[in-house]
């Protein structure tokens, strides 16, 4: 890189650096996109903030030129990375809030998918808000979610599709907790850019979650209402 090039990203003001951070996003800058979240946490920005103003958003210009063949799957695994150097800093800070602990979930990404960051930020996000997560990973067949949920007895169960053809496969893990008789011992919960509402009504999930925050809240509502029923009765 010539001196030309080499930026330093401190002497920016805050949008100008959230700002290039897409940029770097865009171009997998790992080392960039670490040391801007490092300048963004020094400046007083809540890890929250950071996610979602310099990673999330910059994932999602990522997204528009993935989606019009702007840019190809090499490139965007090279964004994935970045912005997981971006999470990786941010994980110990999200996480341990000393939230005292509210529940339980299994989550994982279901079979034939393997898109794990917005999984990932679900996971980190929960824990931070005081659930226990077993991650399971990405590519999960139905009877890795039927083992854990026999092993850990979540309160929670949690599942995540990108691709319009791996959501279904939700479906069928909803259907095989009901054949084992199960399905209204734990809350099921679903999330993953081409989901809404009305689908996860249609598979029999209990919630669509539009981002973390959102299964944050829902998985802390839910908790509520079990309590109170476990207290009324
Ligand atoms: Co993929 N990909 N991808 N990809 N990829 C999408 C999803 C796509 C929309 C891109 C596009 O065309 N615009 C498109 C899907 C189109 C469709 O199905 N309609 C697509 C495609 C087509 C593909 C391939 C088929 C490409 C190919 O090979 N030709 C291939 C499939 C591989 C497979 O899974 N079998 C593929 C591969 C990849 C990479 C490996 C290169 C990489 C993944 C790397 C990784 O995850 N480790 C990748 C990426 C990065 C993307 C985009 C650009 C970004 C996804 C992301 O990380 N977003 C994506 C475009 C997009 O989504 N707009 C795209 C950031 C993340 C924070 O958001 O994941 O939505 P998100 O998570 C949010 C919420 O959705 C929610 O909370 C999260 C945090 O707020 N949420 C949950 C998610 N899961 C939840 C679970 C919950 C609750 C909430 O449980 C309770």
């Amino acid at each position: 890189m010539s001196d030309e090039d080499d930026l330093d990203l401190k002497t920016l003001d805050d949008d100008e650096l959230t700002a290039q951070m897409h940029d770097d996003l865009y171009d997998g800058l790992k080392e960039e996109i670490e040391e801007g979240v490092n300048i963004l946490l020094g400046r007083g920005w809540t890890p929250y903030e950071v996610l979602t103003k310099a990673l999330v958003e910059g994932m999602r210009i990522v997204g528009i030129d993935f989606r019009d063949g702007i840019l190809f799957v090499p490139e965007v695994l090279l964004a994935a990375n970045a912005m997981k150097g971006g999470m990786f800093i941010l994980r110990p800070l999200l996480v341990e809030t000393g939230a005292p602990q509210v529940g339980s979930m299994v989550i994982g990404t279901v079979k034939g998918d393997i898109h794990d960051i917005g999984k990932n930020l679900v996971s980190m996000m929960m824990e931070g808000a005081g659930f226990e997560v077993v991650d399971l990973g990405i590519n999960n067949p139905v009877e890795n979610y039927i083992g854990a949920i026999e092993e850990h007895k979540p309160d929670i169960l949690g599942m995540s599709a990108l691709l319009t053809t791996t959501m279904p496969y939700m479906k069928v893990v909803i259907e095989a907790l009901k054949e084992k008789g199960v399905r209204d011992d734990y809350v099921v919960l679903v999330g993953g850019a081409p989901l809404n509402e009305a689908f996860a009504d249609a598979i029999g999930a209990d919630a669509y979650c539009r981002d973390a925050a959102m299964a944050v809240e829902t998985a802390k509502d839910f908790m509520a209402r079990k309590h109170n029923q476990m207290g009324a009765a």
